[in-house]
């Protein structure tokens, strides 16, 4: 039977960014699982899928949700964990504007507290404000916010690239959000 690829995808973000344990897989401290023992776990634990399987989910993902190693043997979650990991990128300059979607009713207790990484390690945004609009749709109705990006930046906030191009921040205080 073929495999799902949606299942499969919704199967390795589980795994690499909240359960590797679930597998009793062990991610490396930046977040890596070899391709083969994750494979054979998964396989082990009930989730039947080869190594073809998941190199064509990492290539065809729409959200570029995963990396694999230059060599190919190791592959991780680009970004969204809840596990403890330590990607290793680089802080850089954000462009001066970043957009995060979030449900109208998560809108006063953000404009109160600022963006949180809430079960994440870090606050999600986008240079695209139709891919936060999308990304607000999965909690509700959608609320755009527009952060001042340049504005944390030059007072020393650190952001982040994805590989995946997603934008990451430790936090995004009131005073940023318009
Ligand atoms: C909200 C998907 C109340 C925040 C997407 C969001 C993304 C607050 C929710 C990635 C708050 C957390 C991440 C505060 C933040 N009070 N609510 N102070 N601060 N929130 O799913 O950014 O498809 O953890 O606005 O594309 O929605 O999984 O984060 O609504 O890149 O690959 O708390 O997940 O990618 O929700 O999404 P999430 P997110 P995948």
């Amino acid at each position: 039977m073929p495999v799902d690829q949606v299942q499969l995808s919704k199967f390795l973000s589980f795994v690499l960014r909240h359960k590797p344990d679930e597998i009793g897989l062990t991610l490396s401290a930046d977040g890596w699982a070899n391709v083969d023992e994750l494979v054979e776990k998964a396989n082990a634990a009930g989730t039947a899928f080869d190594r073809d399987d998941l190199l064509r989910v990492v290539a065809t993902s729409d959200k570029k949700r995963f990396s694999l190693s230059p060599d190919g043997d190791s592959i991780r979650a680009a970004q969204g964990h809840s596990v403890r990991v330590e990607l290793g990128l680089a802080p850089q300059a954000p462009p001066s504007i970043l957009y995060h979607g979030t449900a109208t009713r998560f809108v006063q207790a953000i404009l109160s507290e600022g963006l949180k990484p809430q079960a994440r390690q870090q606050v999600h945004l986008s240079s695209d404000e139709a891919i936060a609009e999308r990304v607000g749709q999965r909690h509700g109705k959608p609320h755009i916010f527009k952060v001042d990006a340049g504005g944390m930046h030059a007072k020393g906030f650190k952001f982040f690239r994805a590989d995946n191009g997603v934008w990451l921040t430790d936090r995004v205080p009131p005073e940023f959000l318009a």
